[in-house]
């Protein structure tokens, strides 16, 4: 894919396969691109065979809830007995949970656990990758995780874009003015601007969370002062918000899983893409896995991610996503790869740097223990990767057994 701009509609089955390539990288950029014969024109002080392995860009997971303190795996019970993910929230469970756990953890035992779940991440081939605030919900906290976020960052091979989401949930101390506690998110923005601590700024738009005239009030705000934006958007209930995504001109509307008609026709007009999460789908129970197959017929384009986080998805495997789109979203191979590579790297504004192999650009290129592209999402559950490449390092490599 050498056009720029994300791959949207039928865009997104026009895949770029070469066989019998080498790829030349110098530092950490990918300088040469040819063919295997072609190679040897090359002076290399190392060569890694990739014989009759899958190479692909890194992958690029545009949606995570990174930081965050504690579990949850004590709601599972719960959850099998039929408690709405909602409704555990409305107790003071689900997300206020992991807020009590992520106030009551130090900024360095949080770090640790980000970095352990980064590793995770690049284990499975993942090279780029978007990480949330909104465990905090109160100054101090939400700035902790941010910052947590941005040492990360520094200290991992990995590159984090960050995404300030302190309006995920109404704190109990707020449950009767949702709006008060929205002015008190919008007082940190300046700092979180100064200190450079996110890039966009992100809402939970939902039934006893926000709603849309709070979300568009909130992130119109956030656009004046020079935020991205970003939307959780029609996860359960279809309030309307995919088309305040395309409305206020998003990066990115994410779930989407009950978008409406409407909502999907301007999103397939829009430059928003459409960030799929049916990892949710899959762990909330739900039998409806959204609507995916229809934005991209309609012309959308879409990113599929994990949604990393303590209690709708508990899962780093994109792989497995991967093979959750095909099953479920009836999305092809082509369009899967799309969706974790060049789709999910414009999702977070990364699109000229990242989910591509091109010369100029940095080296993130994964080999995989499979025959061709086909391979991945069909075999599910495990990891493929045998070795994983960031800035034109190894990182990662299949441990040998034998
Ligand atoms: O912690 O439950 N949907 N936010 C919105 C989440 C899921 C994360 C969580
Ligand atoms: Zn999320």
């Amino acid at each position: 894919m050498d056009k720029k701009g994300p791959a949207k509609g039928v865009e997104m089955s026009d895949l770029t396969v070469w066989n019998n390539a080498a790829i030349g990288i110098k530092e950490d950029t990918v300088v040469w691109l040819g063919s295997t014969e072609e190679a040897s024109i090359l002076e290399a002080t190392q060569t890694i065979d990739a014989k009759g392995r899958l190479v692909t860009p890194g992958l690029v997971e545009p949606h995570t809830h990174l930081v965050f303190g504690g579990s949850r795996e004590r709601e599972m019970a719960l959850k099998q007995q039929g408690v709405p993910y909602l409704e555990i929230l409305k107790q003071g469970g689900g997300i206020l949970s992991t807020v009590r756990a992520t106030r009551a953890t130090s900024y360095g035992d949080l770090l640790e656990k980000a970095l352990f779940h980064l590793d995770r991440m690049a284990t499975y081939g993942i090279t780029t990758v978007e990480a949330k605030s909104g465990y905090g919900l109160d100054r101090e906290t939400e700035l902790k995780q941010l910052r947590v976020a941005k040492e990360a960052n520094e200290k991992h091979p990995l590159d984090i874009v960050s995404t300030f989401l302190g309006a995920h949930a109404i704190p109990p101390e707020y449950k009767e003015n949702p709006e008060a506690f929205l002015n008190e998110m919008v007082e940190i923005l300046d700092e979180i601007k100064q200190e450079e601590l996110a890039e966009f700024v992100d809402i939970f738009t939902e039934t006893g969370v926000f709603s849309v005239p709070e979300s568009r009030r909130y992130l119109m705000k956030a656009k004046e002062k020079g935020f991205g934006l970003k939307i959780h958007a029609d996860e359960i209930d279809p309030l309307g918000g995919t088309e305040l995504a395309v409305e206020l001109g998003a990066v990115s509307g994410d779930h989407l899983a009950v978008a409406s008609d409407e909502g999907i026709e301007k999103l397939a007009n829009s430059d928003t893409i459409g960030v799929i999460l049916p990892g949710t789908s899959f762990y909330l129970g739900k039998e409806d896995y959204g609507r995916a197959r229809e934005m991209i017929d309609a012309g959308a384009a879409i990113a599929i991610s994990t949604d990393f986080n303590p209690g709708s998805s508990v899962t780093e495997n994109l792989q497995l996503i991967m093979s959750i789109a095909a099953l479920k979203l009836k999305l092809s191979p082509e369009e899967i790869w799309h969706a974790v590579t060049v789709n999910a790297a414009y999702a977070i504004g990364r699109g000229d740097v990242a989910g591509t192999i091109a010369v100029g650009r940095k080296a993130d290129i994964v080999l995989w223990d499979a025959p061709n592209y086909l391979y991945i999402p069909y075999h599910y559950g495990v990891n493929h990767t045998n070795t994983v490449i960031k800035n034109g390092k190894v990182i990662y490599e299949r441990p040998a057994i034998r």
